[in-house]
């Protein structure tokens, strides 16, 4: 079994529908979606001006997925949702970023593991931690002390929304 978190991230467009495509396009590919935090409204981060984002974080689950399969997957919902790469740490459509499987530490460049700044950014402790209070950063710390450390500037930064991603199960 194969266990992965994702971050779920849109600034254009129908954000929360590109956020629902992306849950639909890991379904069809086969993934089982355990958890689904609550949507925040999060000012951006990285020094790019632009609009605020919808984050959110999801666990998924699969029977015999390696890391590079969940990268391969984030993918197909990026591009279904009309991703196209240009500014780094710009607006896009669609982000899905692979932050841990499994607790693996692995710098590939293609895909580093765990995401190699999820640990400094609010957007992606704040849903981590509702989807997993107990979740680790693999060789960093638990999410809950990361996220206490962050300047309370960044914690503000992130604000529930009432949107939920899907009707609760
Ligand atoms: N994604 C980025 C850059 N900055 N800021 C927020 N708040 N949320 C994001 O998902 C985000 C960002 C590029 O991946
Ligand atoms: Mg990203
Ligand atoms: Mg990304």
């Amino acid at each position: 079994m194969s266990r992965a978190v994702l971050s779920l991230g849109s600034n254009i467009g129908d954000r929360i529908g590109n956020l629902r495509g992306a849950l639909a396009t890991l379904r069809a590919a086969g993934a089982r979606v355990v958890a689904v935090s609550p949507v925040y409204a999060t000012a951006p981060w990285g020094g790019v001006e632009q609009d605020d984002f919808l984050n959110a974080v999801v666990v998924v689950e699969d029977p015999v997925s390696r890391p590079r399969d969940w990268l391969t997957r984030a993918r197909a919902a990026e591009s279904r949702a009309g991703r196209t790469r240009d500014v780094r740490w710009g607006p896009r459509t669609l982000d899905v970023d692979v932050l841990d499987v499994d607790g693996t530490v692995d710098d590939d460049p293609e895909l580093t593991l765990p995401h190699p700044r999820a640990h400094e950014r609010a957007f992606v402790l704040v849903p981590w931690f509702d989807v997993d209070p107990d979740a680790e950063v693999a060789g960093r710390g638990r999410v809950a002390d990361l996220l206490a450390a962050l300047p309370a500037d960044e914690r503000d930064g992130v604000r529930r929304d009432d949107t939920a991603l899907e009707a609760a199960r």
